[in-house]
């Protein structure tokens, strides 16, 4: 079986310090919490940035000024910007980090509930115009998709020459609005996309681990970290995002599954 990729989401835009102190906002602890994760077996930083004060934005200097910093301390971690921001943002805000060129970036492939009168909006002319921005960027998309329906658009518009094959899936599983995070929905899920892509699982909140062992034992990936989870067991905030890594290490040991260094990240994902 291939090597596991491990991604760490470190921030989010949405977790606050307030769920977990440990959440970092300001650029010292975004770099810090990267190097600890990438250290712990993390190939894949996934990027939110935030102002000093924890508000989510998508400036690309703030963002330009963690990737470097991220970069000093760990320069073979693919760092992957999101381009979801937070609810509510224009897209042109959005955008603003794939003009710095990084190796990836995520490409939200849907609409949905995101709790309470939350909308995470992505309309069809959104996701074409993302995806046409990562193809003239050379950027690499993670397709998110919160729900079966937002593979079968993935696949619409990968025929139809938004999104360049092997596609590469996370399967966000568990978000008030998304996606229920059980087994049975994984395999849904993943037998759903096109022969040759590669998969990431997210296991949100209290189904982070579940979700994990699954994804392991299926040939997929995993995506841990704050964005997703700030519990490393019940009740239990974790230290770092590093701790919810190490867990993950640990479950594929014991499941005979090796992890991947940046560099076979990269074969596996056919990044340049
Ligand atoms: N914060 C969510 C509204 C992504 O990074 O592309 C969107 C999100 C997805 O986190
Ligand atoms: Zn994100």
């Amino acid at each position: 079986m291939e090597k596991l990729i491990i991604t760490a989401a470190i921030c989010g835009a949405e977790v606050t310090k307030e769920h977990n102190p440990a959440v970092p906002y300001t650029v010292e602890e975004i770099a810090s919490e990267a190097e600890k994760a990438y250290k712990a077996g993390a190939s894949i930083i996934h990027l939110h940035v935030r102002e000093d004060d924890g508000t989510p934005t998508q400036d690309k200097e703030r963002f330009r000024v963690c990737m470097e910093a991220i970069k000093e301390r760990c320069p073979e971690a693919i760092v992957q910007p999101s381009t979801g921001g937070a609810v509510g943002m224009s897209n042109n805000e959005r955008l603003q980090p794939t003009e710095l060129n990084p190796e990836m970036a995520t490409l939200d492939c849907g609409t949905c509930n995101f709790g309470g009168d939350e909308v995470f909006v992505n309309t069809e002319n959104t996701i074409k115009e993302f995806g046409t921005r990562m193809i003239e960027n050379n950027i690499k998309p993670e397709v998110e998709v919160f729900d079966k329906g937002m593979i079968d658009m993935a696949i619409r518009l990968n025929k139809k020459g938004f999104i360049k094959s092997p596609m590469h899936f996370n399967f966000v599983m568990g978000v008030n609005g998304g996606i229920s995070a059980t087994p049975r929905d994984l395999v849904f899920m993943a037998g759903s996309i096109p022969a040759g892509s590669t998969f990431t699982v997210s296991g949100i909140g209290r189904h982070e681990f579940a979700m994990a062992s699954m994804a392991i034992i299926m040939g997929g990936h995993v995506r841990v970290g704050f964005e997703d989870n700030v519990f490393i067991s019940k009740g239990v905030p974790a230290k770092s995002n590093a701790e919810l890594v190490e867990r993950v290490v640990r479950l594929a040991n014991e499941l005979g599954r090796e992890i991947a260094t940046p560099t076979e990240a990269r074969e596996i994902l056919g990044l340049n």
